[in-house]
């Protein structure tokens, strides 16, 4: 078994950016018009009035401050509330593949590689945008990387079981490196008009390169030291949208064929398993968690993130130097954001410095990775 290092990490964040404010003005805007359309039937209690949504309430409940995203106009136009993504032709890169190769790009550049270099591409998102053909052997196309390539979805944990794929991979020998990708056009799934779950999430994408330590020559190495992943069924996020929707028609168009949680179950639900998790995973590699001077955890809820922390430390963390935050500029970018934290705010790190990896999601689904810099 080979030794396996994370030697460079990308990042591509859309141009655009939407703030609280103007998400909750055109979702009021909207809301606003609903009430007034249907006033009489409303009055009549024959349908509910839509509730007002509040800027504070999103920033205390969750951490969220903007998003950045792929297109602002169509998912803030209250006639449409759906980003305007326009199809393109099969001649032309996909958008995904677009966003992959430009997260790609940077993360081959900080580990010193080349195409030439990379025999496999793992595309591991929440949000693919076709069955097939996989997005993962058009990323390879576009990048001119010999070799295989998948897609796979864990939903927010794609990521982490990316990492432990890819990491598997390398350590057998099947692969010298492997270039593993999260796409998260998360605003295509989303339901402007569900005033709980509007303001979650955004666009990102994220690449990590995964290689053979002794191969290795970047500055911005992390041994894996192990990786560990969990999953246990739940229905509290859920997403029906599938190739079967077509067979029923009378489910096209509904709430629940587009991202739907029980936001406070998963709350109460999730947070202590990945505590257990982590704690548990540090345990088997023989550390503790004082040892760990950086916990890169999903990006979903600022509270959740502080509860976990809370939970593994004993004490508050210092978000700055411990736990590190993103979702206030960035939201939720499911597979993306412990990734994101991750690339942002590594390289003050010293040499033997341990870190984990942690991310948590639909399924339920959880994975951690601990790293030591090098
Ligand atoms: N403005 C004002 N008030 C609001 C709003 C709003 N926008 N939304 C809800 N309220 C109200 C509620 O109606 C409720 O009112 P009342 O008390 O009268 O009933 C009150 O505020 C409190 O509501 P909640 O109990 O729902 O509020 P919480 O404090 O629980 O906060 C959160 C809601 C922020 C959603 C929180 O529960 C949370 O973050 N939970 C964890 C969610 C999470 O991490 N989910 C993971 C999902 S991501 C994932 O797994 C990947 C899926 C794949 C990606 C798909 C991409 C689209």
């Amino acid at each position: 078994m080979q030794k396996v290092v994370i030697s460079g990490t990308g990042l591509y964040t859309p141009p655009n950016s939407i703030s609280n404010d103007e998400l909750v003005a055109s979702y009021n805007a909207w809301a606003e018009r609903f009430n007034q359309e249907n006033a009489e039937a409303i009055d009549a209690g024959e349908l509910a009035a839509v509730p007002l949504s509040s800027s504070e309430f999103i920033e205390k409940a969750s951490g969220i401050k903007s998003r950045h995203v792929v297109n602002k106009r169509g998912i803030l136009d209250i006639d449409r509330m759906v980003p305007e993504i326009p199809e393109r032709s099969n001649d032309e890169w996909s958008i995904l593949c677009e966003m992959s190769v430009k997260a790609a790009t940077e993360a081959l550049e900080r580990a010193g590689r080349t195409a030439a270099d990379i025999d496999g591409v793992i595309v591991a998102c929440s949000n693919l945008q076709r069955p097939y053909p996989a997005i993962a052997v058009e990323v390879q196309a576009a990048l001119g990387i010999q070799g295989f390539g998948f897609d796979m979805n864990v939903a927010c944990s794609s990521a982490t079981f990316g990492i432990q794929t890819a990491a598997n991979t390398v350590s057998t020998g099947q692969a010298r490196a492997v270039l593993m990708v999260n796409p998260e056009i998360c605003t295509g799934h989303m339901n402007f008009r569900d005033r709980d779950s509007h303001f979650i999430f955004g666009d990102a994408c994220t690449a990590v390169i995964i290689e053979r330590a002794e191969d290795a020559t970047s500055e911005h190495q992390f041994e894996i030291l192990g990786t560990k992943l969990l999953t246990q069924f739940s229905n509290n996020i859920r997403n029906n949208f599938g190739f079967l929707n077509r067979a029923d028609e009378s489910g096209i168009g509904q709430p629940d064929k587009l991202f739907v949680q029980e936001g406070r179950k998963v709350f109460r639900e999730v947070c202590p398993m990945v505590a257990e998790l982590i704690g548990n995973h540090l345990e088997e590699v023989k550390l503790s968690v004082a040892d760990v001077s950086r916990f890169w955890l999903h990006q979903a809820n600022l509270n959740m993130n502080m509860l976990i922390a809370r939970k593994l430390l004993g004490r508050d963390p210092d978000l700055e130097k411990e736990a590190p935050v993103v979702l206030d500029e960035y939201a939720n970018t499911s597979s993306a954001g412990s990734i994101i934290a991750f690339h942002k705010y590594q390289d003050d790190l010293p040499s033997g410095s341990h870190g984990v990896i942690c991310s948590f999601g639909a399924g339920y689904s959880i994975g951690s990775v601990i790293v030591r810099k090098r």
